[in-house]
């Protein structure tokens, strides 16, 4: 089954690659790989309603099986933010370091550094849309640690492990991760859903 994943975003290709080679049914390809180059406006207030924008996007356009993943980082202290809008939250074009500078300096001297990811999938099928989430709980380092994954990855430490998910390999991560928790609920229902209809 083809599935066109309603993203720019490389790293979440990468990481959703890696997380589904066990269930080669999939072929997932990105909105590039489709001839779909310009951002896809994310006017939402929820993640959900930014998931289903990017993935009603596509499916109104090229009507095949497609799904879209909106994430963001919650942190307690600062009630909820930056949340939705975790990609911008030093402004429009902001690099994922000047978010992550932003994010450290609103952080300063606060004790409560409990946050979480929280992912949310939108998947559209024959018209029909769905809903799947994954959540991590964890908490925001005092400084940049580790090279790997991206955006906020090296400023979060996941509960119950002593590295960033920036120090983790991909495999590890991606095993406890927002990310690779909605992604298997996904796969879990796609296979379900074609069991039955045998
Ligand atoms: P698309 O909308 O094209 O999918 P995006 O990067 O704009 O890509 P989001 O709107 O979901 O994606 O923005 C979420 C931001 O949260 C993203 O830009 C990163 O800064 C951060 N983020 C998302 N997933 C993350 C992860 O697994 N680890 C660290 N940071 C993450």
């Amino acid at each position: 089954m083809k599935l066109i994943f309603a993203t720019h975003n490389l790293h979440k290709i990468k990481e959703i690659k890696e997380i589904i080679a066990d269930s080669p049914k999939y072929a997932i390809v990105g909105l590039n790989d489709v001839g779909e180059y310009s951002p896809i406006e994310e006017t939402g207030l929820t993640l959900v309603e930014n998931a289903l924008i990017k993935a009603r996007f596509i499916w109104d356009k090229h009507g095949v099986p497609c799904f879209a993943d909106d994430t963001g980082l919650e942190v307690e202290a600062l009630r909820g933010a930056p949340g939705v809008y975790s990609a911008r939250y030093a402004g429009e074009s902001s690099s994922y370091q000047d978010n992550v500078d932003l994010l450290l300096k609103n952080l300063q001297g606060v004790h409560n550094r409990k946050a979480r990811f929280l992912t949310v999938i939108a998947l559209i099928i024959e018209g029909q849309k769905y809903l799947f989430e994954g959540e991590v709980r964890g908490e925001i380092l005092l400084s940049n640690n580790g090279t790997g994954g991206f955006g906020y990855d090296p400023v979060f430490r996941p509960e119950g492990f002593s590295q960033s998910f920036a120090e983790m390999t991909p495999e590890l991560k991606n095993s406890i991760s927002h990310r690779g928790i909605a992604i298997r609920k996904l796969i879990e229902f796609l296979t379900a859903r074609v069991d039955s209809a045998k």
